[in-house]
């Protein structure tokens, strides 16, 4: 093949402008630090250090080159573009965008023409440059003292053996293969594979039931699955493969049949202890070691899709987000080094798991392209004490940790103690990601965790957008507890009123996208329609978020929260439309409606008011039954935190449910119900509030 771009220089012609002109900030480096809202000050350090490996000096600096990323998107991307391997190299006009206003038709293509592979972007192309003795992954288990440590060299090898074993057994370019993994090197070793083969990987997080996973299953029509005995989670165990063929079951009652699973041994639940389906279920250990240690990649279309991500929206079943490959490589490559200010062999941990975005994103690709050193934890952080994550960030030096709201709030009430205990003078970054950050955690984060020496990286982006959206970027501006800050380059927010008229300057409204960006969601998994009509007819001619925010008069956005009927709970997104459906579908349910509040730890808990059938008993067993029935349908993540026994659900006369009155009621605020008389039956109301529960 010829490899354009192969032996091309890893800085691009714009980064190697930064980085003279980074040089040159060092010589005349000032000691003023820069002020922070709120007290808090990043010393300058990190910004000397920032500016000299990226050549951002300042907001200014940034200015210019985001102009440059709007203004030309086309040239922009191309630049950093050829910094990879491509097969062959895009078109000249490869940047398109077309936003039918009348029709309603979207299509993005970016890099339209070039071929290229991630699989061997993230990995042979750096084996190739020498570093295949460089650690790739470093993985901490469940219990303290498991360990592996895995270099690029060996990764290789090890993804092209899965990628050898999945063409054994059919797997071709644009088949979908199912990966349903507790969080072991072997999860993203499998992504990898089906990368390697021009394969779509759907990823479906290790949490969700065995109707989840059928779901998505017959949904993306995967025929493999990549799977686990079992896992561990601190002191619980998780039965993957008897959920595994639980799904198969209910997949082939649909008309969907599995050929073809391939088991890790893991050693919550050893050979011999493992349900199995001869024919269909294959040891990993017995097939994949067997199979050769080099494999062709595939080279395939920039707009060919990479994966697909199921994620829940305010209606219906949860949408397969396509993204595709050319676009979310060199997005998520750019985004994870001007971020987090990642460079070849930086020790970084994202504590996603890869069956979400973050993980996708942060924990797989885009640490991968840079070369980074991954760190991969498998279990939860509180486990076996709540000093769990600080003793691994002192174990293995890591330097950017990349982690979310809840987790901050859960470690922050465990007291400082436990994280002063352990040596983090390793940390230069740190990440929050997944739903808006409370200024306590932010503070708490940013004196406590990095004793005032690492900026506080709070990034807002989705499974739809691929990449982070708004960001700060180390040191380059000051930044403020709780805002998001700035777009990154190349993205254009703007708010808009509920009319969609879009509003200027200080101000708050709902965020929407102009202009698209390479990440972008390309489609939703069959249905083009529903893609169209859920992100770009809300507000002509805008991607629509689905989020709130604020912009103050530095043009800082502050995300507020979702507009939609979505829920985000630890910062994993869950539809209501789902919950209810999961309630209803009980036997003693009627009808059902949840909303969102409050909770400490969380940030949004699951509220939910249930009308029981005439003859059920609103007992605590019903509760139980009830949750037990959500947990099955979704998974334990969206299980709900309250039931509220509700005689009925206020509903305006057209039958729509008010759960603004619902929120208000959730929460105490019955003063604040607003005019109920446009309900069907004002009565209700009282009703409900008479029926109240003890509260989160
Ligand atoms: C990456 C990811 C997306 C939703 C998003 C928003 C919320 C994510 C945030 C944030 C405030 C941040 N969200 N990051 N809100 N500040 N830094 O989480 O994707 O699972 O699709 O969720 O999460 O509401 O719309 P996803």
């Amino acid at each position: 093949a010829v490899l354009t771009g192969h032996l091309a220089p890893q800085l691009s012609g714009l980064e190697r402008a930064g980085a003279l002109a980074g040089s040159a900030i060092l010589a005349r480096r000032s000691t003023v630090a820069t002020s922070q809202e709120g007290g808090a000050v990043v010393p300058d350090t990190v910004q000397v250090e920032y500016r000299a490996r990226t050549g951002i000096h300042s907001r200014a600096d940034y200015e210019r080159m985001y102009r440059h990323s709007v203004d030309d998107p086309a040239g922009f991307w191309g630049d950093i573009a050829a910094g990879f391997v491509w097969e062959r190299r895009w078109a000249p006009d490869h940047f398109s965008y077309n936003l039918d206003l009348q029709s309603g038709r979207v299509s993005t293509r970016i890099f339209a023409g070039g071929r290229t592979n991630i699989a061997f972007n993230c990995l042979d192309r750096h084996v190739e440059a020498g570093r295949g003795s460089q650690p790739c992954f470093l993985w901490e288990g469940n219990d303290v003292g498991q360990e592996r440590k895995m270099t690029y060299g060996e990764v290789l090898q090890e993804v092209c053996r899965v990628a050898n074993w999945l063409k054994s057994v059919g797997v071709r370019k644009g088949d979908a293969v199912a990966i349903y993994l507790p969080l072991i090197c072997e999860l993203p070793i499998a992504m990898l594979a089906c990368t390697r083969l021009g394969a779509v990987h759907s990823v479906v997080f290790a949490g969700f039931s065995a109707d989840s996973l059928a779901q998505r299953c017959i949904d993306c029509r995967s025929r493999v699955i990549i799977t686990a005995s079992g896992g561990m989670r601190g002191s619980k165990r998780v039965e993957l493969k008897q959920i595994v063929d639980a799904a198969a079951k209910v997949a082939a009652e649909k008309g969907h049949k599995i050929h073809k699973a391939l088991v890790v041994e893991h050693p919550a639940a050893p050979r011999g202890k493992c349900p199995w389906a001869r024919g269909r279920d294959v040891w990993y250990g017995d097939a994949v070691p067997a199979q050769q240690a080099t494999c062709q990649v595939e080279w395939v279309d920039a707009e060919d899709p990479l994966f697909l991500l199921y994620t829940s929206g305010s209606t219906g079943n949860p949408k397969g987000v396509v993204h595709s490959t050319g676009g979310y490589m060199v997005g998520a490559a750019t985004t994870a080094k001007y971020c987090f200010d990642l460079q070849p062999g930086d020790v970084y941990w994202c504590t996603a798991d890869c069956g979400w975005i973050t993980g996708h994103t942060y924990l797989a690709y885009g640490p991968l392209l840079n070369a980074a050193t991954n760190v991969i934890y498998e279990g939860v952080p509180l486990h076996p004490q709540p000093d769990r994550m600080w003793q691994i960030v002192e174990k293995c030096k890591v330097r950017t940790l990349y982690t979310a709201p809840t987790l901050i709030r859960a470690l922050e009430a465990q007291g400082d103690t436990w994280v002063k205990k352990h040596d983090r003078s390793s940390l230069r970054v740190l990440g929050s990601v997944g739903e808006p950050i409370n200024p306590r955690a932010w503070r708490w984060l940013f004196e406590v965790v990095g004793e005032r020496r690492c900026p506080v990286i709070d990034t807002w982006w989705q499974t739809e957008t691929g990449t982070v959206m708004i960001s700060p970027l180390p040191g380059a501006w000051p930044e403020s507890p709780g805002s998001a800050t700035l777009p990154f380059f190349g993205v254009v927010p703007v708010l808009v009123n509920d009319k969609g008229k879009e509003l200027h300057g200080a101000t708050e409204g709902i965020l929407c996208i102009k202009q698209t960006w390479p990440a972008a969601i390309r489609t939703i998994k069959g249905d083009h329609k529903r893609f169209e009509q859920t992100y770009f007819s809300t507000f002509k001619g805008l991607y629509f978020t689905g989020d709130g925010c604020r912009r103050d008069d530095r043009g800082y956005y502050t995300i507020t929260g979702r507009v939609d009927d979505v829920i985000n709970v630890s910062g994993h997104r869950v539809g209501t439309a789902e919950v209810e459906a999961a309630l209803a579908a009980h036997g003693a349910c009627v009808e059902a409606a949840v909303v969102g509040v409050e909770h400490k730890i969380k940030g949004q808990g699951i509220y939910a008011y249930v009308a029981l059938a005439q003859d059920e008993e609103p007992s605590e067993a019903t509760r139980k039954s009830l949750i037990a029935a959500v947990r099955q349908h979704i998974g334990a993540f969206a299980a709900p935190d309250v039931i509220h026994w509700a005689p009925g659900l206020p509903k305006t006369r057209s039958g729509k449910i008010m759960r603004r009155i619902l929120r208000k009621i959730a929460v105490n605020a019955d003063s604040e119900l607003g005019d109920v008389s446009t309900l069907a039956d004002p009565s209700v109301v009282q009703a409900i509030i008479s029926m109240r529960v003890t509260q989160l």
